[in-house]
């Protein structure tokens, strides 16, 4: 890694003024950031090679929640480790949890719960004839569905407690995400979010002022200092072909992105590529092929919870496993370990590529394919990585007019000599402000030194009517698809 030179290449037909500068946080290796009205991520790279991924496993003790193959995340990997959630601390913020489902009821936990819709401590859904508030409880049931009980499966985690956010039933505002991002921060250790702004391809949209002090808050101060570590759905926008760089709670280096391959290992039909994704877990493909089985409302069980939304909370249910095998874990850390362990599996796509420091990376997977027993294995003797180093760059102090094209690199000292002198990166995060009257044209694309290209913002083509890039408020959507 190191913080060399660095290109930034703009490609569009239309005129665009940009004063710009580049934000570079960093340390071990990167990945990108998204915000207010262009702040771009990149994906760079880590200089440590990987450990050679574990086998997958044979039968499982139990059949595993996903009806997928069990084995293909390998949980039960790190169950004959001994691993199993005990101790650890998982939340989802969404439309509430069914707490006295048969199979979350022996989990649940209300220190890690919360009606931030109606300001009480219960966060039972509200039941409706449609049973549209049944998200967030199959979300948990991933998590912490308890083992051995004959009732519906068993959880990634499943002697982890499990807790509930009802967030998303209700007018979301920026008040109400950061309550909720940051509740008991010192008890919670991990929260799942499968939620974020419009998937419409037009949208781009972030955390406001509340929320962003929320995830700043909560890695700094969370977890007795270790960092809350959120886990976030990539999107499904992938018909629209939206961009999971235009969501601004995915883009976050604070959270963990999650994507979503397909029972035979395909790019699903949902699916947003941007290069912010870190990781990627099992979900719903196409009609033939098997959905996530999990806890559902009204005490049921279901085999058909889809979209990115799975995604997310299979990998906070492993994240918990490499917790329990390691507590000492930064925010920063378990990104590490997230990089580290993932791998590419039989996962297709034609964007595979491989990064200045060797490591396989795709637009549409990151890293690849979670494994739980990769995972909690390096845990284990995992030395913490340093304290962050922040080194803030200026690309470009004058504004530039592009025609077609803008390329423009510079050579950058990392802050050679100061305190905040970065030796390794770890993420970086691109400012940059332009106009532009049909936004939805543009790709930006950010080079590493070492030649990794990361696509900061594929073209958008629902976008050509935008004048000008804007932030917009609008409710959250959950991220639930359903099948075509
Ligand atoms: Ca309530
Ligand atoms: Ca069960
Ligand atoms: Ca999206
Ligand atoms: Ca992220």
């Amino acid at each position: 890694g190191g913080g060399g030179g660095g290109g930034l290449e703009l490609w569009g037909n239309q005129v665009l003024t940009l004063p710009l500068s580049v934000f570079f946080s960093l340390s071990p290796y990167l990945f990108p950031s998204f915000f207010p009205s262009l702040y771009l991520p990149l994906h760079f790279t880590l200089s440590l090679s990987l450990p050679s991924p574990f086998s997958l496993s044979p039968s499982p003790p139990f059949s595993l929640l996903f009806s997928l193959s069990p084995s293909d995340l390998n949980a039960k990997g790190a169950w004959s480790q001994g691993y199993t959630g005990r101790g650890v601390v998982v939340t989802i913020l969404d439309d509430g949890i069914e707490k006295d489902h048969p199979d979350l009821a022996t989990n649940y936990d209300p220190e890690a719960s919360y009606d931030v819709n109606d300001g009480d401590s219960d966060p039972q859904p509200r039941y409706t004839q449609r049973n549209e508030n049944r998200h967030g409880t199959r979300c948990a049931g991933e998590v912490a569905a308890a083992a051995n009980n004959n009732v519906c499966g068993v959880g990634v985690a499943y002697n982890t407690k499990i807790g509930g956010v009802r967030m998303l039933d209700g007018e979301v505002t920026d008040m109400v995400e950061a309550h909720s991002l940051s509740l008991n921060s010192q008890h919670i250790h991990i929260y799942s979010a499968s939620w974020g702004p419009e998937d419409d391809g037009k949208t781009v949209d972030g955390p406001a002022k509340l929320a962003k002090e929320a995830f700043l808050r909560g890695v700094t101060e969370g977890r007795g200092g270790l960092g809350s570590i959120f886990v976030w759905a990539s999107g499904n926008g992938g018909r629209e072909k939206d961009s999971c760089n235009c969501d601004g709670y995915t883009n976050s280096i604070y959270t963990l992105s999650i994507s979503s391959t397909t029972q035979y290992g395909m790019v699903p039909w949902y699916s947003e590529a941007c290069s912010s994704t870190l990781a990627t877990t099992f979900s719903s493909g196409n009609p033939n092929e098997k959905q996530i089985v999990t806890t559902d409302l009204r005490q049921k069980c279901t085999d058909s919870h889809t979209g990115t939304s799975a995604s997310a909370p299979l990998a906070a249910g492993i994240i918990a496993l490499a917790l329990e095998a390691n507590m000492n874990l930064t925010w920063r850390d378990m990104q590490h370990l997230v990089v580290r362990t993932s791998h590419p599996a039989h996962l297709s796509t034609d964007d595979w590529s491989t990064n200045g420091v060797g490591r396989r990376v795709s637009h549409s997977y990151g890293y690849g394919l979670l494994d739980a027993g990769a995972m909690v294995a390096l845990a284990q003797n995992w030395t913490s990585v340093g304290p962050q180093h922040q080194c803030v760059l200026t690309m470009l102090s004058e504004p530039r007019d592009i025609s077609s094209r803008l390329l423009f690199s510079k050579s950058l000292d990392a802050c050679w000599g100061k305190p905040e002198y970065v030796s390794s990166l770890e993420h970086v995060q691109a400012r940059l402000t332009l106009s532009y009257n049909h936004r939805g044209n543009l790709a930006i694309l950010l080079i590493s030194p070492l030649g990794t290209r990361s696509t900061l913002l594929a073209p958008r083509y629902s976008h050509t009517h935008t004048s000008t890039v804007e932030i917009q408020r609008k409710p959250h959507q959950p991220h639930t698809v359903s099948v075509r």
